[in-house]
Parts: C-alpha cells; structure tokens; sequence
C-alpha cells in the first residue's frame, strides 16, 4: 500500500465521477498482462491500485485472454502475446526507442483490447502510467492511438543527500529519505517515491550528494564516528546500495553514485589521484568491476570537480577530459557512463566566463562514456539566467543539462515558485550551434549518451517537496525530460487535475498561481533586468541563499554613483562573445539585448532609457513593487479556494503564501534601499524611503 503518512501527490487516483464511469468499467476491468520481470509486478500492482482507486471495483487479473468479456486491457511485450502480436505489428514497437510504448485500441477474435505493448519492460512500466494518467485526467480512452518515445535518454534526479548524516544540501523539506543505517532494509517510502518518478518517465536516481566528503553527525553513542558519502564505494555500502537499486530496478530506474575524485587515496590506499598514473587507472577499473558484480545494472558515477573544495584533475594539472576520461575508460564494456560537471568556477574577475574557459577548448577530447554536465545558467540556479553557453560550444562531446528542482534562490520550501516556465526557456533557447534552430532541447536530445539530469527536491516532509505547490516542479521536470515540446501550460493543468481533483475552478487557479509565480519571483528577488546574487550568505554552515543581502556581493551587481550592472559584453568580461553570432550581437548592445537580461550584460547609467521610457533605476523600483503586488495576488488566488481544496492542504500552502508575501516585503524593501543607497535617485512614486 502507498505508505498514508505521505501525501501521495498526482498519484491520488481519486474515483471517477459515477455519470463517467461506464466507458473506462467497460474497457478496463479485465486484464491480461505478462508476468516474469520484476516490472511487471509494478505494473499489476499499480493497475490494481489506480484502477480500483478510480473505477471503485476490483480488477480482474487474468493469465490468459478473458473470453468471457467483450473488452479487456493487455499488457506484454508484441511477440508473447496473441492479441498484441496479431493486431499490432511486432517491428513496429521493436523499432521504438527502448523507454518508448504504444497503447491502442485493437479487435482482436471479436474482442475490443487496448493494448500496451513496449519494446522493453521499463516501457511497459511508462505505458502503464500513461494510461492511468488518462483516466485521471478523465479523458476518453475507446479509440487510442498513442505511440511515445522519449526525447532525452536520460532523465535523472540528482539527489544532494548526505548519507548517514540525513540531511539534504539545499534540500528544505526534511531529511533524506535515504537511511544508510537501515539499508539493506527497505523502507516502504523508496517504492513510493520510486512509483512517482516511473509515473513520469525518470530513469535514474543519484541517491548521495556531490560534496562527498560531508561527514555524518557524531553523536555521543557513535563509537562508529564520522562517514562520509565518499565511502559509499566501500564494499558493505555497495551492498546497502543494491537494495536500494533493487527496489527502483522494479520500476525501471536505475542507481548511481556521486564519487569523490580522490577515492584512490582516500579508500584505496593510493598517493596519488593522478589520471594518468597506471596504478589510478587499474584502482577505477577494479572498483567499476566490482560494482557491476554487486549492481548488474548500476547507472554510472556522478563528479563534482575543481569546485568549492572538491578534489580534481588540476591537483595534478590535467585537464577535466584527462581528468575525466580515466573514469569513463573504467566504464568500457559496461552499460553505464560519467556525469562529470562543469560547475568548476574559482577566484575570477567574472565567475560567468569560467566554465567556457575550462571546457570549451577541449571539446572532442572526451572519452565516449563520459557526459559533461552543464548547470542551464552561467551562475548558479538564480532565479532567471541567460543560457549557458557550453551548450552551443561542444559540439564533439556529450552533454547534459543540469536544472535544479529545489528552490535554493527562489524561495526555498516556502515559496510557491514554479521552475517550469524557466525550463521551458532554457530548453527553447536556440544556441545557434548547428546554425539557426538548434534549441537546447534538440543539442540534448542528439545523442544517446545525454539527458538531462535535476537536483532533487524530495525529503521527509508528509508533503514530500516542503509545500504541496511544489511537487509541480518534480512532475514538471520530468514531464519536460520525457518530451521537452510540452507547453508549460498543458503540464502544470495536468498535474493541477490529477492533484487536486477534476474541479475546474480548482484546476484554473492552481494553474494561474503557478504560471504567474515565476515573474513574480523575479520581479522582488531582482527588480527584474537581469540582476542576480543578492541573496545573504551568512555564516551558517550551509549558506543561507533565502534572505536578501545585496551588499555581501557587490560584483555580481555593479552598482556604482553612476550606473549599475556588470559588463560582461565582448568588450567587457567576454561573456557574450562565448555564443555563436548572431547571439553574441544581439547581447552587446544595450538596444536589442532583452531587457530582462540587461543588467547581467551591461553596466549602464541608472538613468538610462529603457523602451518605454522609464529609467532603469525606475523599473527597478516599479518592479520590485509588482512583484510584492503579484504575490499578494497569488495568495488572494490560493485563498478563494478555501472550503474547496481540502482543509490540510489548503492550510499548508496558506501558511506559506503568508510567509511569502512577508518575505517579498523584504526582498523588495531591501533591494530598494539598496538601489536608492547607490543612485541617490528617489523613486518617482515617493514609495521609497530616502532616509
Ligand atoms: C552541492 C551551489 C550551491 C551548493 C552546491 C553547488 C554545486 O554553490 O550553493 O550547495 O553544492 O552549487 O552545484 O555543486
């Protein structure tokens, strides 16, 4: 059973109104579907679970076609069984991509059948979701015709837990829901948390930080002392491991493990971590040798290099594909690969040109099983950034893309901030690298070793993602890895209805919030030109990143008595030269730059014009403003569905808009002084103080 304590979040299979209900009792009370695989298990359990949930009736589940009824669901691969393979043509689902399915409504020996058929058992897992996700939305299902196939290979969490200590970097819904001291034991959390990422498509789960040298807790009673998540090599850890991946194996998901670049020394004893020494060669290739004996089907290693403290190729002044290769090499012959990312930034005039510097010239130098992975902006996940130009300059390599589901810039567990507009963005954005219309989404999907991969944003709260809002954007990511030509719209309408139910004011509220909270979160979190990083940092052991604090970071804004802004234009820090023409023009001059990216590429006078004849320093404070307006408008929306969404949840997310319009007060009343501080303009509005 789906463990109570939890919210089951777009998973509620809510009953089917009774006047609806005879069409879908008609066709899916009766089902044949294929046994063996550990997949398949998932699949009946899910159908017994979704479809008696919905259609308020036990499923009948049968080892051979039901002759007695007219209509009746199958499920199995095309060649095992007769009503797939005599109606549907075996080669063309052989032909799908292997996560792909089709499910279509066949006459079979005068039976009506909707089939789901798939090339491989993870595809009968997907087909099996998608159909249930039908009949959640309420759609007709007697005459389908649906052929799907991904459009990223890999769809990947990346999970920023600490093991053994539990806590989760960025993460601000509660502990990790991963328990290295009781695993092998399984907790009835992982199958549930396994059976929402299948429900859309994610193929891979990275259960442990990329700081991996993060250490566990001591507490008085632990003669074991400090661990860290470098051990999980170590070989009782790889076996706690295999539980883990035995359970999402069911579902289809495969398990990898963030590795610390040092490993050699720290756990094999070496002295060095060189990549070109024989003896780190072998140690790497012995211990990707032994995972595979333990995890026949383990997913491959994550590193984080050469960044904020971590262990890399430059300790021994090799470059990240010298650095890199050395790993994918320990990988040949296995199914399995590298994600190596390019988050690599150290003391710079401009920490934006860094990773370009690093990455772009060696591009054709990496090794086949590596994938380099690239955050979607310059920075750091702020709240909206140009595209990384890494994705329109390695045209010879793997990539990836790396998007973060948890809300470190952009409200945390507390603000209703949906990342999905901004994804959508970035997907589309056209990085001009085969000329004209070659968007993001299609550099990722070119190739079989890329994907896209997200900082996860789960832990132990009953809401899973800290506010239910939230869970938006774990669905919406991983719809968008699946098929990235989805409009935000359809996505966040689909998740709005399967979460709170068929009411359409429902649906249409929750669905203006969160398509409005993005702008919105901009607007008080910068003042909406492109400013960014002005968030306070603070002493605390894992830095703030939530309150505002301009003044610690006065080089990511450039504000100055005469203007504001950083150069960062081909003339200035270059940034802007790293894209392809006509980009690279389109950024440098002030008059076609966007203007919500203005500022990050132009330092310019706070009285500058902008297109509608306000000053910057203007639209800044108006802004600012809006966005405060924009939230309290949020609220108002989640506030008249009082009596109509149920109390708990309502209660939840209406507390936290209550902080969240508190918190834009101080985003904005903060940014202002800050603005008026270095301008000496007052505001035209007399809104800001002038003390
Ligand atoms: C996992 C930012 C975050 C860090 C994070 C890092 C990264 O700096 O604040 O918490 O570390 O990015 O992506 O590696």
């Amino acid at each position: 059973m789906f463990d109570t304590t939890y919210d089951d979040c777009w998973l509620r299979y809510e009953r089917v109104d009774d006047s609806k209900l005879a069409p879908y009792r008609e066709r899916l009370s009766h089902a044949y579907v294929s046994e063996g695989a550990p997949e398949l298990g998932a699949v009946r359990a899910e159908l017994r679970r979704g479809l008696e949930g919905m259609l308020g009736r036990e499923l009948h589940l049968w080892q051979h076609p039901p002759r007695s009824v007219d209509s009746f669901l199958v499920i199995g691969h095309p060649e095992e069984m007769r009503p797939i393979h005599q109606t549907i043509d075996p080669d063309e689902v052989w032909d799908l991509h292997e996560d792909g399915y089709v499910i279509r409504t066949v006459e079979w020996e005068g039976h009506e059948c909707t089939v789901v058929t798939a090339p491989s058992d993870r595809g009968l897992v997907y087909g099996t979701f998608h159909l249930l996700r039908r009949v959640a939305l309420g759609e007709p299902i007697d005459d389908l015709d649906v052929v799907e196939e991904p459009a990223n290979n890999s769809r990947i969490i990346n999970h920023w837990d600490n093991p053994f200590r539990r806590s989760v970097e960025r993460g601000y819904a509660g502990q990790s829901i991963f328990d290295w001291e009781r695993l092998p034991d399984v907790r009835e959390r992982y199958y549930d948390y396994a059976r929402l990422l299948a429900s859309v498509g994610i193929n891979g789960v990275v259960p442990n930080n990329v700081n991996t040298g993060i250490p566990s807790r001591p507490t008085a009673n632990d003669a074991v002392s400090e661990r860290a998540g470098w051990q999980l090599l170590e070989r009782d850890n790889l076996e706690k491991l295999e539980a883990l991946a035995s359970v999402f194996r069911r579902y289809g998901i495969r398990i990898y493990l963030s590795v610390n670049y040092a490993a050699p020394i720290k756990l094999g004893g070496l002295e060095t971590a060189d990549p070109h020494d024989s003896e780190v060669r072998q140690w790497w290739q012995d211990k990707v040798d032994e995972i595979y004996e333990i995890i026949p089907d383990f997913g491959g290693f994550l590193v984080k290099a050469d960044s904020e403290g971590q262990p890399g190729p430059y300790d021994y002044d090799r470059s990240h594909a010298e650095g890199a290769n050395v790993l994918g090499e320990a990988f040949e012959g296995h199914d399995g690969r590298v994600w190596w990312r390019a988050f690599v930034y150290s003391e710079h005039d401009d920490r934006a040109v860094q990773a370009y510097e690093a990455f772009e010239h060696i591009d054709g130098e990496f090794h086949d099983k590596v994938t380099v992975q690239i955050k979607n902006g310059p920075i750091d996940f702020q709240q909206r950034e140009p595209v990384s130009t890494l994705f329109g300059a390695m045209p010879e390599t793997n990539l990836g893309c790396e998007l973060q589901l948890t809300g470190e810039y952009t409200g945390q567990g507390v603000h209703a901030t949906s990342h999905i507009p901004m994804w959508k963005e970035v997907l589309e954005f056209d990085t001009y690298a085969d000329g004209e219309g070659t968007p993001v989404k299609d550099v990722l999907a070119e190739r079989d070793g890329q994907g896209i991969a997200g900082v996860g944003i789960v832990g132990e709260d009953p809401s899973w993602t800290g506010n239910h809002l939230l869970q938006s954007n774990l669905y919406g990511f991983a719809r968008l890895c699946w098929d990235p030509d989805l409009e935000s719209e359809t996505i966040i309408e689909e998740w709005a209805r399967q979460t709170f139910g068929r009411d359409e004011e429902v649906v249409d509220t929750v669905s203006e919030i969160l398509l409005d909270s993005w702008q919105a979160c901009i607007d008080y979190h910068t003042g909406g030109l492109g400013l960014m990083h002005m968030m306070y940092n603070g002493e605390e052991a894992l830095e703030n990143h939530y309150d505002p604090g301009p003044e610690e970071w006065p080089e990511y804004i450039g504000a100055t008595a005469d203007g504001i802004g950083v150069d960062r234009t081909s003339e200035g820090s270059g940034y802007a030269a790293q894209y392809r023409d006509p980009i690279t023009e389109r950024y440098d001059d002030p008059e076609t730059c966007p203007e919500e990216l203005l500022l990050f590429f132009h330092h310019l006078p706070w009285e500058y014009e902008l297109e509608d004849g306000r000053t910057v320093i203007q639209t800044l404070y108006d802004n600012c403003y809006a966005g405060v307006e924009e939230v309290r408008e949020l609220r108002a929306k989640w506030e008249s569905l009082e009596g109509v969404v149920d109390e708990r949840r309502h209660r939840h997310v209406a507390e936290r808009f209550d902080e969240h319009v508190l918190q834009a007060r101080r985003w904005r009343d903060r940014l202002c002084e800050y603005f008026y501080e270095h301008s000496g303009v007052p505001d035209e509005k007399g809104r800001v103080p002038q003390a």
